[in-house]
């Protein structure tokens, strides 16, 4: 089902499936670069979908034989060559507030399914995402040393928080591609598959992310991206503000039904499967 009265354009497709909205960026025959008209559509989704009940867990991805080929190289680089920094500072915000600002704490979990080319900038929202599923022949590359950059809008803090200090030196220093299988063997993403199952297994992943907790989900998911950087003392108090937050916001029902049917009445074991509240 897709939407035709959204506050979006034609550089952005919103599908909504059953608890599942697939993300699209939508510039194929410019490989999905992310131009400022692209950018400021994704803002706009980004924010609109956090809020939206018809998303439950949020895809992205991108149209055609590309998930997207990096920022924009006419509108971004060559277009601002030379142009005073409020100009730089006002377009690469926008960017940089979808791609990783807003992302990154997402309240819905997300997940990047990598359909092809994903390139320099193209990293950022990809890593962002919480969750990704690449296509085993999808192409990566940090090519902005082959043209004259270094890897900003936080690509090498994308780049060292996945694939580990000799592999990001590697690839931000050479250019060289790699495919999805070798991102998957580098922990960039979670896996790779081939192409042709690419939509199903991201769906798979995406239901099994909709039958939990969101309470607990969200909690979980944020942690793990703020307990990072804390040490171990600050952390473990974190940690449980945290349960008691998430038990606040609902999942205590939750948690009684499910120790109530491990415990007591021995329908359910937590260690090999979901519990499913058939209220
Ligand atoms: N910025 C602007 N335009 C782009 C970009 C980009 N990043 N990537 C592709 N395009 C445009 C091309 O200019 C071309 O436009 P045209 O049809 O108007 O001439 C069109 O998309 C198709 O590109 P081709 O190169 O013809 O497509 P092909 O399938 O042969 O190659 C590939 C795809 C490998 C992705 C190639 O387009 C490419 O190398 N793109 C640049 C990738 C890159 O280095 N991105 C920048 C990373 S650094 C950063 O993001 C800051
Ligand atoms: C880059 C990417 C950006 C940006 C400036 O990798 C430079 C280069 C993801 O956004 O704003």
């Amino acid at each position: 089902m897709t939407s035709h009265n959204e506050p979006w354009g034609e550089n952005v497709l919103v599908e909504f499936d059953d608890g599942i909205a697939w993300v699209t960026m939508n510039r194929p025959e410019k490989r999905n670069a992310m131009n400022p008209a692209l950018n400021e559509e994704m803002l706009r989704v980004v924010n609109a979908l956090a809020t939206d009940d018809r998303c439950g867990v949020f895809v992205l991805t991108g149209a055609g034989e590309s998930f997207a080929a990096g920022m924009d190289l006419k509108e971004y680089f060559r277009v601002t060559d030379g142009a005073p920094d409020t100009v730089l500072l006002s377009v690469r915000r926008i960017a940089e507030e979808w791609q990783w600002r807003r992302l990154r704490d997402y309240p819905k979990p997300t997940i990047a399914m990598v359909n092809g080319w994903c390139f320099g900038g193209a990293f950022t929202p990809m890593v962002a995402c919480d969750l990704a599923i690449a296509a085993q022949d999808a192409v990566f590359g940090l090519s902005e040393i082959n043209w004259g950059i270094l890897p900003a809008g936080n690509v090498t803090k994308a780049t060292i928080e996945t694939i580990g200090y000799r592999n990001a030196l590697y690839y931000t220093m050479t250019g060289e591609t790699f495919d999805g299988r070798k991102a998957a063997a580098m922990g960039l993403v979670n896996e790779a598959v081939p192409l042709e199952r690419l939509r199903d297994r991201t769906r798979e992943l995406a239901r099994t992310l909709l039958g939990k907790n969101q309470a607990v989900l969200r909690g979980a998911k944020l942690a793990m991206k703020r307990v990072k950087y804390m040490d171990w003392e600050v952390s473990a108090d974190y940690l449980y503000a945290k349960l008691g937050e998430a038990l606040h916001l609902g999942a205590a029902e939750n948690r009684g039904k499910a120790m109530k049917a491990f415990l007591d009445d021995k329908t359910f074991r937590p260690g090999v499967e979901h519990f499913q509240d058939t209220k």
